[in-house]
């Protein structure tokens, strides 16, 4: 078994709570932009989050709404074009610094900073959504703070494939067993798991809560602050009260004993 050398993040979800407040309003201001008559409201997103991706999404909701547009020749195009139109509405919110950064994310990545840990991002979103949500969370430079930042569309197969975890390993120059993925859905720990991070915890969101999650080793509902009481919802934080720096290394020792 290796020592933890990486710990690599999911973004939407994880490091922040974006997708009910965040992305979903900049899908329906891009839907209401292309005078669509389409709004996903709070419910049916959390059903469309079944399929990650923006783009992927789009093309999903029209499946089951057996949408036919007359006047569009080419779907593939439409999709994109409305998407970039979604970006640019979630980028101008992010740069309002609307969306923070989830409990005990700054501490947790401070405390890995300190221990010479590196740190990583696999997402399924836009790269330039990394960046702008990084850049306007009021930590100065916190984009530095990480070595890889793997996202969107350049794998071909999004969460739930392994592809994302993958190449962010490969450009850590790292093996799965010298990392811990944190992920906050089904979706995200099948990816990781699937990529062979097996020493993975998930900390869920409203959307998420009831998900199975594979067989990620810890479960709870936030990586958690002093005063701030985190609630486990599978494994263990032993005599820690939050998630620190010392329970990812336990959940990674336990992860790759031998069996
Ligand atoms: C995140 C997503 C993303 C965002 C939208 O999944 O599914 O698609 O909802 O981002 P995960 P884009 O957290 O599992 O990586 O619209 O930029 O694709
Ligand atoms: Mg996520």
């Amino acid at each position: 078994m290796s020592q933890l050398k990486a710990i690599i993040f999911d973004v939407d979800g994880t490091l922040a709570d974006t997708e009910r407040d965040g992305h979903r309003p900049a899908f329906n201001a891009a839907f209401a932009e292309a005078q669509l008559d389409w709004h996903w409201d709070i419910a049916r997103y959390g059903e469309l989050l079944t399929v990650t991706g923006g783009k992927e999404r789009i093309r999903y909701f029209m499946d089951c709404d057996a949408i036919q547009l007359t006047a569009v020749t080419d779907e593939t195009a439409f999709i994109a074009d409305l998407h970039r139109a979604k970006t640019r509405h979630y980028v101008n919110l992010l740069q309002t610094g609307a969306i923070p950064l989830r409990s005990g994310v700054v501490r947790l990545l401070r405390e890995a900073r300190a221990a010479g840990i590196r740190l990583a991002i696999a997402t399924t979103t836009t790269p330039e959504n990394v960046v702008e949500l990084l850049d306007h969370c009021g930590i100065a430079g916190l984009r530095d703070w990480f070595d890889v930042i793997a996202a969107g569309d350049v794998v071909s197969a999004k969460k739930p494939a392994p592809d994302i975890f993958t190449l962010a390993l490969k450009e850590l120059g790292l093996r799965a067993e010298d990392c811990v993925a944190v992920e906050d859905s089904d979706n995200g720990a099948r990816a990781a798991l699937a990529a062979g991070l097996k020493a993975l915890v998930v900390t869920v969101n409203d959307y998420t809560a009831a998900q199975s999650f594979g067989d990620a080793p810890l479960v709870v509902d936030q990586l958690g602050e002093p005063g701030q009481a985190v609630q486990v919802l599978r494994g263990t934080l032993g005599a820690a009260s939050w998630v620190d720096l010392a329970v990812l290394e336990q959940v990674h020792r336990q992860a790759y004993l031998v069996e």
